[in-house]
């Protein structure tokens, strides 16, 4: 039986809407700490209300250095079900201070145990949308050769493939292969959770991204793929002892594994993200006139479902 049952996840959206309600009202400031701060307590309030056992298996960091929303912390009202919790109250501080588009509250549930626990480091990832045969694409293959194999599967030319990568000077070899394959590169700032879910959405010009990112926000663009439908791979990047001190304490005994989708998302999860500013996936929030809107995305992907939730209160 699936204990996410639609209605749980409409009261579990609770948490981003009001976290990224939040932040919005520190949006532009030039302060990134300040709406990551108002977006953690914002969220940490409203799941503190909610009729479940949570427990934050992704979160603000390791507890010595995170307050509140740390990894390992309870949350939820104590009674209800056991649910594992991977949340980014603010994915994407700097697009928010810097009011830039695409900057969004985020959180992944599923029953306990469905969700990998990612040490906070770098992720080598790969993902494209559905409809595509298994392993069309590879993590370790050439990202010229992935587009070429992709093109070939969607019955189009090289050219025609838009790849969505973090702008970063790591990433410089990568981007070089896939404009030498012929593919369009779609550099963004931050929030490669966004960037992953582009593509599975016809309408953003993006096929496949590619690059290395955080990897708590690999589980958490996982866990929205496997909603929707969508190929994954991922691998932790370890460069040094914290680093692997790190993955060691969340479990991990084999550095090198490759994560497939299922690796990282092995129950049935529920992916739940609202707009902070204005961007391709949703709306940001808009303040004015003593009312508040808000534009959130539940996919439940134990029934495959996608709901849009477009919420207007006081405030
Ligand atoms: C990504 C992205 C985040 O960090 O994980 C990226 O999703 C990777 O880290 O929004 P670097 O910034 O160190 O390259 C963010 O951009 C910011 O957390």
């Amino acid at each position: 039986m699936n204990v996410i049952t639609d209605e749980l996840a409409l009261a579990l959206a609770r948490a981003p809407i009001n976290a990224a309600i939040a932040a919005a009202r520190l949006v532009g400031r030039g302060d990134e700490r300040a709406a990551d701060q108002a977006a953690v307590d914002a969220m940490r309030a409203a799941l503190n209300t909610l009729q479940i056992r949570g427990r934050v298996v992704i979160g603000e960091g390791e507890r010595d250095n995170a307050p509140m929303l740390y990894v390992g912390e309870n949350v939820g009202a104590g009674k209800g079900p056991e649910l594992d919790i991977a949340l980014d109250p603010l994915e994407g501080t700097t697009l928010a201070a810097k009011a830039k588009p695409n900057a969004l509250s985020v959180m992944a549930v599923a029953p306990k145990g469905g969700l990998l626990h990612a040490p906070d480091t770098y992720m080598d990832k790969i993902a494209i949308g559905p409809g595509y045969q298994d392993g069309i694409v590879d993590l370790d293959a050439d990202a010229g050769e992935n587009v070429k194999a992709l093109a070939k599967a969607k019955g189009v030319s090289a050219d025609e493939i838009g790849v969505c990568v973090l702008d970063r000077p790591r990433h410089g070899a990568i981007i070089e292969a896939l404009r030498g394959s012929g593919a369009r590169v779609h550099l963004i700032g931050d929030g490669d959770i966004a960037g992953v879910i582009h593509c599975a959405k016809a309408d953003t010009g993006i096929d496949m991204y590619i690059g290395s990112g955080g990897a708590p926000e690999g589980v958490l663009a996982a866990a929205a793929l496997k909603c929707v439908g969508g190929q994954f791979q991922g691998r932790l990047v370890i460069r040094n002892d914290e680093e692997r001190g790190r993955a060691h304490d969340a479990g991990i005994e084999d550095f090198k594994r490759r994560y497939s989708l299922d690796d990282l998302v092995s129950g049935p999860a529920v992916f739940i993200a609202t707009g902070v500013t204005s961007g391709s996936l949703l709306d940001g929030v808009r303040i004015g006139k003593g009312e508040v809107q808000t534009h959130t995305m539940v996919l439940n992907c134990a029934n495959g479902s996608t709901t849009e939730l477009k919420t207007r209160e006081r405030g």
